[in-house]
């Protein structure tokens, strides 16, 4: 008796197949991804395998889509939000005949610059919607494509926009508190073609959840407005079954899938050692006798091959009426500039026309305030424009005069009221901009970036086009106090790749931080604005100048700089008296504004040194110092927050926590 026998032989039997052919169908599946994790020698068979009857009858008889048109705007979106499961969607992706997921890619299994990483990542390969891995994170995005969806159907109508979005996701994902936000919003958001699988194994890493949950999920959805069903994740007719009347149900659905993690594995099955390590040889071997699976590893059988294309090829009819319709479409233009993420000139000649305006009248204002402006002048031609704010709406100034509330089940409004749900409305944008065809805004205090900071990342990470408007951006709010006074938030956001973070010091630069927003396609930014007044410094609106991240806003008289006053946001302010009273004293000084250290550090060599200069440096911002010294060096100084905050008014804070500009001139003068 060889080994896998022994195993094979305690196991008990495996359940009968409703379907044997859909079942051979699910198998396939379970083969490639227990190879797969095999040869990488790292992975997670167990959701796959138990997962794959469910991915086998949605695919094959429900999601809409076309491997050949991977980015039909109309497809079905399809999120593994366990995307720890990724071998499932890899081996979906080679067997419905994806062109860019040969098995090579599949073999190449977490090896770098293989498509199929560890876990799913948009852009590594076509059909990967969202990348997906921090647990929780794909169902929120999943409430983002599903609202997206609603908002162009309402806008384009049925003909170009009717799709459902399916999610799978597991115990991990429920258990995160990011599920309640985004649960509780899809419930009240009605999204009827939004349809939540639940990996209902029993099973996490630590062993069988009843260690650390015990409420009832069933009753938890229903409560917050959804469908539930409760099924057999291996009965292929029940699934069928289930699907059809979530469709049909005006709520969002879900549907608890009872599996077996690991299914067919013979000792593995149904316990924690099945979730994140390979199954090893002998293991795999008892799997493949009890699956009936006879091919070696990385080949699938002709019969297999045929009918995984056959489901690759089943809406081909579907997406080229899709194309004619669109083709004969009067909105078409517009639709494909919407999906190409393009902003529309009337917009950009809005945003041009304010710039303008405030350039001639450089008023004092709060930046929060002006960001307000620029989205009254754009909203109403920029139909893209998703805005909404996590309920501080009056404070943010995120509701342009023209933006209509959104009402579900009326999807015609353009503005979101998120509720308290910041974490949710960060990971509902995303989801909205992957899709495509939403230019996503949204609005919290910059302290509570600390509540969105996961789907910030994963903005960054995806290449997103998201904007978030964060206002009461350091203890110039005032009397709300430390809790409420972020100092150490732009440095842990300028620590995040690809990440736009714009600290705007006037009306002029926070209409031009706006237009950088919108025209970068490829990633996110944070608009870190004031509630307190400002003064308007820039009274030039040609040239963009915030576009090179950091410039000269006003060089030294004569320009022999002796010192190099370097500000952000409502610091720069400061900067300027301070130049003032130095130049009083006779002492040369430039001001640099930084709105954005990311674009600066883009620029090239010749001109960083010489917005920099060889001056000494006195760096102002009312933040902690973490960050500075790379522009600062040895021998700069640095004006700013060394502790958290206090509550007191504004007047009595800056003097007391010695930001002010006569803290600058010491400072200056302390280092010529
Ligand atoms: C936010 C987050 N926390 C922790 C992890 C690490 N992790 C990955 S999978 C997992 C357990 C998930 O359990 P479940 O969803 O039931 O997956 P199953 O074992 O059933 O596949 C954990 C803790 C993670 N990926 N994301
Ligand atoms: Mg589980």
């Amino acid at each position: 008796m060889s080994a896998s026998d022994t195993t094979t032989a305690t196991a008990p039997p495996l359940p009968a197949p409703r379907d044997k052919h859909l079942r051979r169908m699910a198998d396939t599946i379970r083969a490639l991804s227990m190879d797969a994790v095999e040869a990488a020698k790292s992975g997670h068979p167990g959701m796959p395998m138990g997962m794959a009857d469910i991915a086998t009858v949605l695919w094959s008889q429900f999601l809409k889509f076309d491997p050949a048109e991977p980015h039909w705007p109309d497809r079905d979106r399809f999120i593994l939000s366990n995307g720890h499961g990724s071998m499932l969607l890899y081996s979906l992706l080679h067997l419905t005949g994806y062109a860019d997921m040969p098995m090579s890619e599949l073999k190449r299994f977490r090896q770098l610059g293989s498509r199929c990483a560890g876990h799913p990542e948009r852009g590594h390969a076509d059909g990967i919607e969202v990348t997906t891995g921090p647990l929780g994170q794909g169902i929120a995005n999943s409430v983002g494509m599903a609202l997206a969806e609603r908002l162009l159907a309402t806008r384009y109508g049925k003909e170009l926009v009717d799709h459902y979005t399916y999610v799978f996701c597991g115990d991990g994902c429920l258990m995160e508190g990011i599920s309640q936000e985004a649960i509780s919003f899809a419930g009240y958001l009605k999204l009827s073609k939004l349809i939540l699988f639940w990996d209902d194994n029993h099973i996490s890493i630590d062993g069988p959840t009843d260690l650390a949950r015990h409420e009832d999920e069933l009753e938890r959805f229903d409560a917050s407005g959804w469908h539930t069903q409760r099924i057999d994740g291996h009965d292929t007719d029940a699934i069928a079954d289930a699907i059809r009347k979530a469709q049909q149900d005006e709520r969002p659905s879900m549907i608890a899938c009872r599996t077996i993690i690991a299914f067919g594995a013979p000792t593995k099955a149904n316990t924690a050692a099945a979730h994140g390590s390979p199954l090893g040889k002998e293991e795999i071997a008892g799997a493949r006798q009890r699956l009936g699976w006879t091919d070696p590893p990385f080949v699938v059988p002709a019969d297999m091959v045929e009918a995984w294309r056959k489901v690759g090829e089943r809406c081909k009819a579907d997406s080229a009426a899709w194309r004619e319709r669109l083709a004969k479409s009067n909105k078409r233009a517009e639709f494909a500039a919407e999906q190409a993420g393009e902003i529309p000139k009337a917009a950009k000649d809005a945003l041009a026309a304010l710039r303008a305006k405030f350039a001639a009248e450089a008023p004092k204002t709060a930046t929060r305030q002006a960001s307000g402006s620029v989205l009254d002048a754009i909203a109403p031609v920029l139909p893209a424009l998703i805005g909404g704010s996590a309920d501080l709406t009056p404070s943010n100034n995120t509701k342009a005069k023209s933006q209509k509330v959104l009402t579900p089940p009326d999807y015609s409004g353009s503005y979101i009221h998120y509720g308290i749900r910041e974490h949710g409305m960060a990971a509902t944008m995303n989801g909205m901009a992957a899709h495509g065809g939403i230019v996503p805004y949204g609005g919290s205090f910059l302290v509570f970036t600390d509540y969105c900071r996961p789907a910030i990342r994963l903005a960054a990470l995806m290449k997103l086009r998201v904007i978030f408007v964060m206002t009461h951006d350091s203890i110039g709010l005032g009397e709300d106090g430390p809790t409420h006074q972020p100092v150490e938030h732009l440095a842990a956001l300028r620590a995040i790749p690809h990440l736009q973070v714009f600290r705007p010091a006037d009306a002029v630069e926070t209409a031009e931080c706006w237009e950088l927003a919108l025209a970068h396609v490829d990633r996110p930014s944070i608009l870190a604005l004031t509630r307190q007044p400002v003064p308007g410094l820039r009274k030039d609106a040609g040239e963009n100048r915030s576009a090179r991240g950091a410039y000269v806003l006003a060089e030294a008289d004569g320009g022999a700089r002796q010192i190099t006053l370097l500000a952000t946001g409502s610091e720069v302010g400061i900067a300027m008296t301070a130049r003032d009273r130095l130049a009083a004293k006779g002492v040369a000084a430039a001001v640099v504004s930084m709105p954005c250290w990311k674009l600066f550090e883009a620029q090239d060599k010749a001109y960083r040194r010489h917005v920099l200069g060889n001056a000494p440096r006195v760096a102002i911002e009312a933040a902690t110092e973490f960050g500075w010294n790379r522009y600062l060096g040895e021998r700069g100084k640095f004006i700013g927050m060394h502790d958290f905050g206090a509550s007191a008014p504004i007047e009595a804070l800056y003097p007391h926590f010695g930001i002010t500009a006569e803290a600058a001139v010491d400072a200056a003068l302390s280092l010529i």
